[in-house]
């Protein structure tokens, strides 16, 4: 395997000095060191059992998968119906390893894993991946995407949008498989906000793309970059205020037990995409190739089904534990997105049956478009950090929401 240490834009490796520097630098010397052993002996696994097969010969050959989320998350969902379909289309010719967040580091660490070939598959958010695409920071922008889930979905899978950014995985070494969502972006926090005046000073966790920090800082708060694993702690700890995921990644992760308000903004949804590297990619059978097209494109539609449902059951998880734990967490917000994503059944079972769900206050109208407002300047940020395709990455999206809009399939 050639060592080939990304041709993303890559920092020499230092101690972390602050929290915000912490994801790119990694966790410290010992446990970069551990990573790197680590995935030595990935590597040494990896070369042994993807020897080529002769006829009659039963050797299996392992693909690993990464993933930036624990188990129970969306990615897993995605993962392991990934891992069941190739494995029984190919009756265990290939198996597929899943590796769930820490165990092989921050995003950032997976995603050069990804790049070297250490992992042939992996989950990569523009949240972290944006750091070195710099065009796919146009998914963090807000009040971008419709309100509508399905409307998201088709624009998400659409060819077009699929074939504009594979150009620019490629060129890193990677390819791209699928984007889709994860959900609505809620705040979680400390205390209430209504208008950006409440956000002012706070202590925001955002992931490590610079658009964040951007958007953010122009919403008054002060922007915190803190990997996935360090936000639980972080929010106990009183090193941050607040962070933002969707209600199944609070859940997970357990950010409602250190926050007090949970809030919805209604003005992103959490993007990632399924990437695989591209050399392994190119040297599949046209068979092997062809599964895995198959696979992705049936993973679409399921796994937008697993994050519609998560959404309502981890909402109803978060809102029974914190009144069990004496703990009631306030809601507000603009809650008409989160419900209009929800499937039937469990919109009436949200909404007419819930004896914990109070929104209160509502935003209103002119306090949303408070944040709707500051957010027209982030954009002009991104078409100046966005890369020399930003534009073309901005108009795209935009056409497909709109074109979209007026579909129904
Ligand atoms: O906030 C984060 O860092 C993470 N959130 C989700 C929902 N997935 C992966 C990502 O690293």
């Amino acid at each position: 395997m050639v060592m080939n240490p990304l041709n993303l834009i890559w920092k020499k490796p230092t101690e972390p000095r602050d929290p915000s520097t912490r994801e790119q630098c990694g966790t410290g010397s010992t446990t970069r060191l551990l990573l790197v052993l680590a995935c030595a002996s990935l590597v040494v696994l990896s070369t042994s059992c993807d020897a080529p097969r002769k006829p009659g010969d039963s050797a299996t050959t392992t693909w690993r998968f990464a993933i930036e989320e624990s188990v129970g998350s969306v990615q897993y969902e995605y993962a392991l119906g990934f891992k069941r379909r190739i494995e029984e289309r190919t009756q265990g010719r290939v198996r597929v390893e899943i590796y769930p967040y820490g165990t092989l580091g921050t995003s950032t660490q997976i995603t050069e894993q990804l790049n070297m070939g250490v992992v042939q598959f992996a989950m990569a958010s523009p949240g972290s991946l944006g750091k070195f695409i710099p065009e796919l920071q146009v998914f963090l922008l807000h009040f971008i995407l419709s309100g509508d889930d399905r409307v998201n979905q088709r624009v998400l899978s659409h060819p077009e949008l699929l074939a504009f950014f594979n150009e620019l995985y490629q060129r890193r070494g990677l390819t791209l498989l699928a984007f889709y969502g994860e959900g609505e972006m809620v705040w979680t926090t400390k205390s209430e906000v209504r208008t950006p005046a409440d956000l002012r000073g706070v202590k925001f966790r955002v992931m490590t793309s610079p658009i964040l920090l951007s958007a953010y800082g122009a919403y008054g708060a002060s922007p915190t970059p803190l990997p996935y694993s360090e936000v639980y702690s972080g929010l106990q700890l009183n090193m941050i205020d607040a962070q933002v995921n969707p209600i199944f990644a609070i859940e997970r992760q357990k950010f409602h037990e250190v926050t007090d308000w949970l809030i919805f903004p209604g003005h992103s949804h959490f993007v990632t995409s399924a990437a695989a590297n591209r050399p392994f990619l190119e040297k599949l059978s046209a068979e092997d190739r062809g599964l895995v097209d198959e696979v992705i494109r049936e993973l679409d539609e399921e796994i937008f089904e697993v994050q519609r449902r998560f959404q309502y059951e981890r909402l109803q998880v978060i809102l029974e534990q914190s009144r069990g734990k004496g703990h009631p967490l306030h809601l507000c917000g603009d809650m008409r997105g989160f419900v209009k994503s929800l499937g039937d059944e469990d919109r009436i079972a949200l909404i007419e049956r819930n004896e914990f769900l109070h929104l209160d206050p509502v935003w209103s109208e002119s306090e949303r478009n408070e944040f709707v407002e500051l957010s027209r300047d982030v954009e002009s940020v991104y078409l100046s950090i966005g890369g020399e395709q930003a534009k073309d990455a901005l108009d795209l999206l935009r056409r497909l929401v709109r074109e979209e809009t007026g579909t129904h399939r």
